[in-house]
């Protein structure tokens, strides 16, 4: 058995690791007797209530799933750390780039979107590329994507956006209809659908993947000056993605596919690395670039913002338990240090409530307590008691504020850059703000005949399910990207048509 993988190995080696086997006690620590046979009233009667050995097992197992991710439920992650390879205090003053050398600690947790938690690695979908630095002046979350844009620009929109991923309410089945009504609806969607069926859309597991994070975002320097800026992170194995014929094989043969390729990968002391990269853009830049800066359906093109060089994330450490570490784990992109804030992105601005908001319903209001999302600096506030409470709760500290009695103080050192807005409060329509001009210039300029062949093929093998009418919107959409886009994928869907392989037939 030579050839078994270290994921295989586990056991093995766990053993390997034990002088002898601990003693067995129940949750409190008390000795167990016997843990193979109930205590019954004779050999075949019944049970007693006093079998605690048997309800303390029994209750916990009744208890043991928090709920699962809304999105993002199927996942892998692992732990490393930051280092700094670029100056780029001239505009940033973040602890976590206080110079060349610096390491930080960090955690990653990668994912698909749409399916449940036992879903297969290897379907059409976005990732998730999620980053915990644990830096000196606490938590900063990265909560990124594979991808630097994102399917819609108006957070109203996401939970619906989501229902159009997941099962239809009566047949409990994924839907076409259902997705390419949306989407066909919601034009600023056409950017990342075309990235999502295109060949990065099933990278092949997780190290062969960028990550970015996303939005833009404000850096702000020891002088109190700001900068917007977007986080890029490339992966130094290059990027590698899986035919779609293959994907669908490893679906079903092993749907945990990116999981096993991380853990081994890492166990066998092979780290993926990434490099991070940042693009900065002036207020003043801002001002007259041609597209929204802060529209999250849209790239900053590196010719205009060349990629400037930071740092490696490394991963050269797998869970030592999955549940305690990977699924429990919680991410929030509120969660920014001195030096990085948020930019008026709406996308973005939706966010900073929703994470730590499931956060609290998933795992519970104290779930920054646990190791895994426990800040690496100190902790200190106002804040006590709630359900899962174990710290020692701050310990004799005043449990109020201000207070005469050497409680923890703010200190305004740490306020964030002041800005001006100004504008009539309403709901304004961001529907029309130019969808096309980018998918276009990604159609012409940066697919290859091959890969715009796939992508078309993607498109109408999946789009083909749908309503014609539903089909019509879709292709109108592709089309005023670029006339040939919508043109060929038109062609496809009426081949399909032809075959009886339209909606009718199914
Ligand atoms: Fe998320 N997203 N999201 N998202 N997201 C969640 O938080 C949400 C968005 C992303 O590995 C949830 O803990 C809203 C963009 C990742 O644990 C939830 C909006 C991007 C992960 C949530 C977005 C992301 C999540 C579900 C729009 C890329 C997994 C469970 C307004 C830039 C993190 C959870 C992990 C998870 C909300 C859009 C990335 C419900 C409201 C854009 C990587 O809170």
């Amino acid at each position: 058995m030579a050839n078994r993988t270290k994921a295989q190995r586990q056991l093995e080696e766990f053993s390997q690791q034990q002088s002898k086997p601990s003693e067995m006690t129940t949750s409190e620590g008390i000795p167990v007797d016997d843990k193979l046979n109930v205590i019954t009233v004779g050999a075949r009667g019944p049970l007693l209530m006093q079998d605690h050995v048997f309800i303390d097992e029994m209750a916990h197992f009744d208890r043991e799933r928090v709920p699962e991710r809304v999105v993002h439920a199927k996942g892998a992650g692992a732990f490393g750390y930051f280092e700094v390879t670029h100056d780029i205090t001239r505009y940033c003053k973040a602890k976590v780039f206080e110079k060349v050398g610096k390491r930080t600690p960090l955690a990653v947790r990668f994912s698909t979107v749409g399916g449940e938690s036992g879903s297969a690695d290897t379907v059409r979908d976005p990732r998730g590329f999620a980053v915990k630095l644990y830096t000196d002046d606490g938590i900063w979350d990265l909560v990124g994507n594979n991808t630097p844009i994102f399917f819609i620009r108006d957070p109203m929109l996401f939970p619906n956006f989501i229902h159009t991923q997941k099962r239809n309410p009566v047949t409990h089945l994924k839907d076409a209809d259902m997705f390419w009504d949306f989407i066909s609806l919601r034009p600023e969607t056409t950017h990342q659908v075309s990235f999502l069926f295109s060949d990065r859309g099933i990278p092949d597991g997780y190290r062969h993947m960028n990550g970015y994070g996303s939005h833009t975002f404000k850096m702000v320097n020891a002088k109190g000056s700001p900068i917007y800026c977007k986080f890029h992170y490339k992966t130094d194995l290059g990027i590698k993605n899986l035919p779609v014929d293959r994907a669908a094989q490893l679906a079903g043969s092993d749907p945990d596919y990116g999981i096993r390729d991380l853990y081994n990968a890492i166990a066998e002391g092979r780290f993926p690395s990434w490099t991070l990269y940042i693009q900065v853009m002036t207020f003043e830049q801002a001002e007259h670039f041609p597209f929204n800066p802060f529209d999250l359906t849209k790239i900053w093109p590196h010719s205009d913002f060349p990629l400037i060089p930071v740092g490696k994330f490394v991963l050269d450490r797998n869970p030592t338990n999955y549940f305690a570490e990977v699924e429990q784990i919680g991410f929030s992109p509120a969660n920014m240090v001195p030096g990085i804030e948020p930019s008026p992105d709406k996308m973005l601005q939706g966010r900073l409530f929703s994470y730590d908001d499931t956060h609290r319903h998933r795992i519970g209001p104290n779930f920054s307590q646990l190791l895994v999302n426990q800040s690496k600096s100190h902790v200190a506030n106002y804040q006590r008691d709630g359900p899962m409470c174990y710290d020692g709760n701050q310990h004799g500290a005043p449990n109020y504020y201000p207070n005469s009695f050497s409680g923890p103080q703010d200190n305004r050192k740490y306020a964030q850059s002041r800005y001006s807005v100004s504008g009539d409060v309403a709901r304004y329509n961001s529907a029309d703000e130019d969808n096309f001009t980018q998918v276009g210039d990604y159609w012409r300029k940066v697919l290859s005949e091959k890969e715009k062949q796939r992508l078309v093929e993607n498109i109408a093998g999946h789009l083909k399910d749908a309503l014609e009418f539903i089909q019509r919107r879709a292709v109108s959409n592709f089309s005023q990207a670029d006339p040939e886009y919508g043109r060929r994928i038109s062609e496809l869907l009426e081949e399909y048509r032809r075959e009886g392989k339209a909606p009718s037939s199914l």
